[in-house]
């Protein structure tokens, strides 16, 4: 994508962002009503679907060539990742915001055939944005990310992760993650997938590991994370698939060859 074109999307995309953010933060204590969605512990409010229809409602009327794919029904069915494609989370961390009204974010990220080119997530409540655009670093609050540290050894790392890997323990081995836990410094769970790369591009975190997303949780969160040299891969090293869900581990670089190597293929053998 022109560099141009894409500082244009990039304003454009962060005002709706922004004001998205302001009309919940508005609302934040006015009845609620909640739904269920593929589990009882899966949710969904009226808000969810309102600000993802504020977000389609505008990229529809300005940007009418432009495709969506998004959580709560308002994007396309996409086949391919050809075009330039709004990928929107509304409201990550859902349950945090019937629950705690806090700790969960908006998070839009644009790819133009296939390549993240812009990411933001908007930490809604702590009114902090996290930014980045393919090639020009990631800002938290309009200040630059320094690169993360590569130097940092796994018993001083902390990971963020969740329970969500004995639901699915076929895709890690029970005790190498056991083993993983106790071998870092810590482990923390914030309960939305796009703070948690945000985190991890801060570096706040070292990293994220969790079972399975679908794209809008980590759309943004892979190109601010990309943008201060981390990566993100599956949990069995491969590339993340954009058109379905994901198992997802990102950091930087050196504490994920050192978890990838010693405990997540090795637990695999
Ligand atoms: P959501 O709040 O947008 O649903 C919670 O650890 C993180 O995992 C959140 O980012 C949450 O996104 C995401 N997640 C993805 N699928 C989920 C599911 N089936 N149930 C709960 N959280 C899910
Ligand atoms: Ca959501």
């Amino acid at each position: 994508m022109n560099a141009d074109v894409r500082e244009k999307l990039f304003q454009q995309a962060k005002e709706w962002v922004m004001d998205a953010g302001t009309t919940i933060r508005t609302k934040i204590d006015d009845p609620l009503k909640v739904d269920t969605k593929s589990n009882p512990n899966d949710l969904v409010t009226t808000m969810d679907k309102e600000t993802e229809a504020f977000f389609a409602g505008k990229i529809r009327e300005n940007y009418p060539d432009h495709y969506i794919l998004s959580e709560e029904g308002f994007g396309d069915e996409l086949s391919s990742m050809d075009g330039t494609i709004w990928i929107i989370d509304p409201i990550d961390g859902t349950m945090n915001f019937v629950h705690q009204k806090r700790n969960f974010a908006i998070s839009v990220g644009v790819y133009h055939d296939g390549i993240g080119e812009i990411g933001l997530i908007y930490d809604v409540m702590e009114d902090v944005l996290y930014s980045a655009q393919r090639t020009k670093g990631a800002y938290k609050n309009g200040e630059k990310i320094p690169q993360l540290d590569t130097s940092v050894p796994l018993k001083e790392a902390i990971l963020s992760l969740n329970h969500f890997w004995l639901c699915e323990n076929r895709l890690v081995n029970e005790k190498e993650m056991q083993r993983l836990v106790k071998t870092v410094r810590g482990t923390r769970t914030y309960g939305s997938a796009a703070l948690e790369f945000a985190y991890t591009a801060e570096g706040i975190v070292d990293g994220y590991l969790t079972m399975s997303l679908a794209p809008w949780d980590i759309a943004a969160g892979m190109v601010i994370v990309h943008e201060v040299g981390g990566a993100t891969i599956t949990t069995d090293g491969e590339p993340i698939n954009m058109l379905t869900k994901n198992s997802v581990f990102t950091s930087n670089s050196s504490v994920q060859r050192e978890i990838l190597d010693d405990f997540l293929i090795k637990g695999k053998k």
